[in-house]
C-alpha cells in the first residue's frame, strides 16, 4: 500500500476529511483520525481510501486501493477508548445534584468512592444517575479514596473529579480529548490563560506556588499547578505512577511520578469553582506539610517507607 494521504468517508455522518498518513492497521487509521482533528481536503482518485462505519462505540475501518475497485482488505471492529470518571465524596449529598448531571452522556462508567459519609451521599448519587457504580472506600484520605477509584475502574481513560462542584463535568471532554490526541497524562491547571480559580485561598495559592517550584527544581518539567484535583490519564499508566499515599498530596504525587516515568504530559486550562455546599477538608498547613514531606522523600529518600495510613488526612471535619 502506498504511503500517500488517505480520503475517508464516513457513510453515516457523511462527512469527507483528508488524513497525512495510511496504514492498513485499523488502530493506526484511527489515531490519524484523531490526530488530525477531520480536515477536509478532497483530493484524486490515486489515493488510498477507507470507509469508517460509525455505530456507536463500534468503529469498523475498512481499507481498499480505490473507491472505484473496493476491495475490503481490514474488516476490524475497534473499541472508542472507554472513558471512566471517578469521584471521591466524603458527605457531598447537598453538592451531588450539582455534579453528576453535568458528566456528559458519553462517560461510559462513573464510579463514587464514598468516604464513609454521614450524610445520605450514597443515595442521592444513586437517584441522580442509577447506572453509577459506588466504592466504599476501605481507608481513609481523599488519596486512599483515589487509589481504590482508580482501581475498580474499568474503562481505558480516566478522569479524576471532585464531588463539591469545584471541577466542571464539562472540561471532560477536553481532558480526553488530548488523551485521544497523544498525550499519556492531563493535567488541569488553574494558572494557565484562559484558566483560574474563584476556589484558591491566599494561602493556598502560596504554598501551591511555592511545592510547584520545588518539584520544577528538583524534578525538572514545567508544571504550573501541582495541586489540583482535575486530571486524566489512561488507565494503562497506572503502574507506572504505583500510587502510595493516602492524602492530599495524591496529586503532588501523580504529577512528579508523571514526570519520572516521562509519560507524555499536557498541561491543559481548567476553572475551578467555589465548593458550593460545605467545608473543605483540607487544611493547609497540616497537608502542605505533608506534601512537601512527600516531594523530599521522592527525590532524596527513595527507600523511605511511604506516609502511612496513621497520618492519612482529611478526617471528617464537617
Ligand atoms: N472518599 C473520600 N473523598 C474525599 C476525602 N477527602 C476529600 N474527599 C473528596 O475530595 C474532593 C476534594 O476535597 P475538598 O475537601 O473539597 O478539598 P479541596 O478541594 O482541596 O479543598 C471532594 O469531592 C471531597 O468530598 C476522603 O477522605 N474520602
Ligand atoms: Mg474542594
Amino acid at each position: 500500500m502506498k504511503a500517500h494521504s488517505l480520503y475517508l468517508h464516513l457513510t453515516k455522518h457523511v462527512i469527507s476529511f483528508t488524513l497525512v498518513g495510511i496504514s492498513s492497521d485499523p488502530a493506526t487509521v484511527l489515531n490519524l483520525l484523531m490526530q488530525n482533528d477531520l480536515n477536509h481536503r478532497k483530493r484524486n482518485n490515486d489515493y488510498d481510501y477507507a470507509l469508517l462505519r460509525i455505530e456507536r462505540s463500534l468503529i469498523t475501518v475498512t481499507v481498499s486501493k480505490s473507491p472505484l475497485s473496493f476491495v475490503p482488505q481490514v474488516m476490524t471492529p475497534i473499541h472508542r477508548p472507554t472513558t471512566t470518571v471517578v469521584v471521591p465524596a466524603m458527605n457531598e449529598a447537598r453538592n451531588l445534584p450539582h455534579v453528576l448531571p453535568l458528566i456528559p452522556a458519553w462517560v461510559d462508567e462513573v464510579i463514587l468512592v464514598d468516604g464513609n459519609s454521614k450524610d445520605n451521599t450514597v443515595d442521592v448519587a444513586r437517584a441522580l444517575l442509577p447506572h453509577i457504580r459506588i466504592v466504599k472506600q476501605s481507608g481513609r484520605g481523599k488519596g486512599n479514596a483515589l487509589r481504590e477509584g482508580f482501581a475498580a475502574a474499568t474503562g481505558d481513560i480516566i478522569v479524576m473529579i471532585d464531588a463539591d462542584g469545584s471541577t466542571d463535568p464539562g472540561e471532560i471532554g477536553n481532558f480526553v480529548r488530548h488523551l485521544r490526541s497523544g498525550a499519556d497524562f492531563v493535567k488541569g491547571s488553574r494558572f494557565l490563560q484562559g484558566a483560574g480559580s474563584s476556589d484558591i485561598s491566599r494561602i493556598r495559592n502560596g504554598g501551591n506556588a511555592c511545592i510547584t517550584m520545588a518539584v520544577r527544581i528538583l524534578f525538572g518539567g514545567r508544571y504550573s499547578d501541582l495541586c489540583y484535583g482535575y486530571n486524566a490519564f489512561w488507565r494503562s499508566v497506572l503502574p507506572k505512577l504505583d500510587l502510595d499515599c493516602n492524602g492530599f498530596e495524591i496529586e503532588t504525587l501523580m504529577g512528579i511520578r508523571a514526570l519520572k516515568a516521562r509519560l507524555k504530559i499536557v498541561e491543559i486550562h481548567s476553572f475551578e469553582h467555589e465548593r458550593i455546599h460545605g467545608t473543605s477538608n483540607l487544611h493547609a498547613v497540616r497537608d502542605g506539610w505533608r506534601i512537601f514531606r512527600l516531594i523530599l522523600r521522592e527525590r532524596f529518600m527513595k527507600r523511605i517507607a511511604p506516609i502511612q495510613d496513621a497520618d492519612a488526612s482529611s478526617a471528617p471535619t464537617s
